[in-house]
């Protein structure tokens, strides 16, 4: 346990007061809200299967303080009823993702949260994933998850202990790659958790020694480096799907690079495109990205801001973009279908055009049960691939089926990239 030395903490703190209250955002212009129609009506006209996709809906909407009151109602009863079906068997950052949501901002939820005792259980649930950790070297979900937990924790005055965070968010911990990569989305969190707990510190809302607070500003300015090193040409930074968190990350952060390192307007502009043509088209993607757009990151989440004001007065209107459409298309389409574990199981299938990568598994799966098989789990980004010929992934062993195309990784799930004529599917027994 390390040594609490409050007094000389004080200069440091006051120095480093000033600029780390710098938030620097860019936002969409009144002119541009239009563009954000297509993410709304994504969100309003969807069907919640899942408390985890209604929970980052709602923490959107509460956050950029849209009006939808019907809307926003159902989502919140979705929410406190999987907490109440199901909440031992929630993970870690599920049951985060559900307080940051129904704690967003002032409302009766916030009754719902202490009356369940929601913040004991994620101290408890938090505490697994660290006992793992120790245990074996891995958690029991991810670090994307555990941030989520520190984050909710730092916000909701929870207990955990800031030396433990310190360590465990150390940014050469291998939990932070997936497949070798440095993952955006897992980063972006990580430094808004450790941004909050920093505000907390230099606040006094928690105390903690020097060497502590050294080493979370490290953490931040190493993980703003990392994320930076992702930006692509066009302004995204890692894929469209992680650009929304890596903005919020870095507009928390602004005091840790350099203007001429990042330009927002470019990212979002480039966003804005991506919008028009139809990227966002799944809720949980629509939520994540929307905050940023209007400015707004997790750490605006207060019990004392109003759930009805905001900035997010735009109209929404039913209008969705025009999918685009090539002439004539051919009715149906054949595609070469792999499983790869350590030998390669080989198909050609006809699907219809329009077909997604999980109609292409289905068919191959009616050709041969036992070398296609597979079996798929809903989650909120729709189905997740758990097992192919019954070789099932798994979590400890850090083991996922991978979908590729062209030998590339794909950005979207199987139930949502469409797949093209003459195309190269794969499936591939992976480890990240
Ligand atoms: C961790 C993670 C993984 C881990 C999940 C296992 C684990 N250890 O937890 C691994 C590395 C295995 C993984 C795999 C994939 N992932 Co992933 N993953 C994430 C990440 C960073 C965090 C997910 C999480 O814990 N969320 C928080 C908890 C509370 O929510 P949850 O719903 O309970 O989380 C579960 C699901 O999200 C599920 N899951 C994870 N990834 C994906 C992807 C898809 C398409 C589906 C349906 C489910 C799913 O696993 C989570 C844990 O159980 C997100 C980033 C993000 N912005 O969300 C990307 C993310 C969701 N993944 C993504 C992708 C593309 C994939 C893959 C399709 C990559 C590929 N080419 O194979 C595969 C899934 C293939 C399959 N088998 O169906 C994209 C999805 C984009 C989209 N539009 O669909 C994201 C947004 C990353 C990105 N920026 O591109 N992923």
């Amino acid at each position: 346990m390390r040594q609490y030395h409050q007094l000389p903490l004080v200069g440091f703190l006051l120095f480093s007061l000033i600029p780390s209250q710098l938030c620097k955002t860019c936002e969409v212009s009144e002119e541009n809200d239009v563009h954000l129609n297509s993410l709304l009506s994504t969100m309003t006209t969807s069907k919640y299967t899942s408390g985890t996709q209604s929970a980052n809906v709602l923490l959107s909407l509460r956050l950029v303080g849209i009006q939808n009151q019907t809307l926003k109602q159902e989502l919140s009863q979705q929410v406190r009823s999987s907490v109440e079906t199901r909440e031992s068997n929630l993970s870690s950052g599920q049951l985060a993702m559900i307080i940051l949501a129904l704690g967003a901002c002032h409302s009766p939820d916030e009754t719902f949260i202490y009356d369940h005792h929601l913040i004991s259980h994620l101290e408890n649930k938090f505490q697994a994933e660290i006992e793992n950790m120790a245990h074996d070297g891995n958690l029991l979900t991810n670090y994307y998850q555990v941030s989520l937990d520190v984050l909710v924790l730092c916000l909701f005055n929870g207990n955990y202990s800031v030396t433990k965070v310190a360590d465990l968010f150390s940014p050469e911990n291998k939990n932070y790659y997936l497949r070798g990569h440095f993952s955006v989305d897992t980063g972006a969190m990580a430094v808004l958790a450790l941004t909050c707990m920093k505000r907390s510190l230099m606040n006094g809302n928690i105390k903690a020694g020097e060497e502590d607070l050294k080493e979370i500003n490290n953490h931040i300015a190493s993980l703003v480096k990392k994320i930076l090193s992702q930006k692509k040409e066009n302004g995204l930074i890692g894929n469209i799907f992680s650009t929304g968190e890596a903005m919020q990350a870095l507009f928390v952060s602004s005091d840790y690079y350099k203007e001429s390192e990042w330009n927002c307007q470019q990212t979002l502009d480039t966003v804005l495109t991506e919008i028009s043509q139809g990227a966002f088209n799944i809720p949980i993607a629509a939520a994540q990205i929307l905050p940023a757009l209007m400015g707004k990151t997790y750490l605006n989440v207060s019990k004392d801001s109003s759930c009805v004001s905001g900035s997010g007065n735009f109209n929404i209107s039913s209008h969705v973009p025009k999918s685009v459409t090539t002439p004539n298309p051919p009715s149906t389409i054949s595609v070469n279908y792999s499983v790869v574990i350590t030998k390669t199981y080989f198909t050609t299938v006809t699907v219809p055009s329009g077909s997604v990568f999980l109609d292409v598994m289905e068919e191959a799966q009616k050709i041969n049960k036992t070398v296609f098989g597979f079996t798929a789990e809903k989650s909120s980004w729709g189905p997740y691939i758990t097992s192919v010929q019954g070789l099932k992934a798994n979590n400890n062993e850090r083991t996922f089926w991978e979908i590729l195309s062209g030998g590339k990784p794909l950005s979207q799930g199987v139930g949502n990239y469409v797949v093209h004529d003459g195309e190269s599917l794969e499936i591939h027994w992976s480890k990240y």
